[in-house]
């Protein structure tokens, strides 16, 4: 029983919400509409490093790339004068090189009970299309490696073509007019898919936003967070508080620090959802674990 949180009756304050609390919303079929907002963090635990966490991020090991500054493995002007770096890193992320992780089958089970709305993410390393949630219910937000684009005429080609080049070292050319060839990913500066603009829909409908993974310092997706309705309960799951929930906290926000993995292991507990987890992941990794 979630006493005093459904509503304020008109008087007065809420009363602040748990995990515990939110996760009883959603069992009794108060929050239908899940809305999930996702970063970097998610994929840590399959091995692939962030970009701001201390020590083991990308900003802080990119000393191999010979970049002047870390922001440059994703700036137009420094691609055209050396695209080596990025594609060294590209390569790196190659699809297969690593698996999705418990975080992104819970969101995967959301979507399988009928619960995910939509799930915005800023990776792009292709784990949420990888765990099985389709492509309908994802905005990849900062692209991804699925198609490429030349930087010069803008044909477009399968990223099949571009990752041929990729795993023997060859920068990418166009066929017809020789012009190096990108992925769809969205460096700094770039506009952002098409399919961002779903957030105008998905957000003012969304019953409970979950924010994991993520240090909400890039913008325009960052200020998703703020795009739901101020009665809407919003779940950061992270190791650090970040973004609006940090500095402009709402009544219903909910700020759940820590390790992700034991955060939505917690959160999956309390949905009482730890059986079908465990099958979910026995089904796709073949063991019962992450
Ligand atoms: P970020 O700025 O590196 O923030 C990651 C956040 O996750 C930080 O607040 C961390 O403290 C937190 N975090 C990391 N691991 C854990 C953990 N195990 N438990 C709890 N919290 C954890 O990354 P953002 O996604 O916020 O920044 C946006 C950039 C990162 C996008 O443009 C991405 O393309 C880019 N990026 C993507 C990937 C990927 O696709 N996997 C990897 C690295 C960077």
């Amino acid at each position: 029983m979630v006493s005093g949180v459904l509503g304020s009756g008109g008087s007065g304050e809420r009363q602040k919400l748990s995990l515990q609390d939110v996760a009883e919303l959603i069992r009794a079929g108060g929050c239908p509409r899940v809305l999930v907002m996702v970063g970097a963090g998610i994929s840590t635990p399959s091995g692939i490093p962030d970009f701001r966490s201390p020590g083991s991020g990308w900003y802080s090991n990119l000393q191999q790339y010979d970049i002047p500054y870390p922001e440059a493995i994703f700036e137009l002007p420094f691609f055209f004068h050396n695209p080596k770096p990025f594609l060294a890193l590209a390569k790196k992320l190659y699809p297969g090189h690593y698996r999705p992780n418990v975080i992104h089958y819970f969101l995967r089970l959301l979507h399988d009970k009928g619960l995910l709305l939509r799930l915005y993410t800023q990776n792009i390393d292709g784990l949420e299309r990888a765990s099985g949630i389709p492509a309908s219910k994802l905005v990849e937000a900062h692209g991804s490696f699925a198609s490429a684009t030349c930087t010069v005429c803008r044909r477009t080609s399968p990223g099949e073509n571009f990752w041929a080049d990729v795993l023997v070292d060859r920068v990418p050319r166009c066929s017809v007019c020789t012009g190096i060839v990108k992925p769809d990913i969205v460096f700094f500066g770039e506009p952002l898919p098409q399919r961002f603009l779903l957030h105008v829909v998905d957000f003012p409908m969304a019953d409970v936003l979950l924010i994991l993974g993520t240090s909400l310092q890039v913008e325009p997706f960052a200020s998703l967070s703020e795009a739901v309705r101020n009665s809407v309960p919003r779940v950061l799951i992270n190791r650090d508080a970040v973004g609006p929930l940090a500095w402009c906290p709402r009544s219903r926000d909910v700020v759940q620090l820590g390790d992700l993995v034991h955060s939505v292991e917690k959160l999956v507990e309390l949905l009482g959802w730890t059986e079908e987890m465990k099958d979910l992941l026995q089904r796709e990794t073949g063991k019962a674990g992450c």
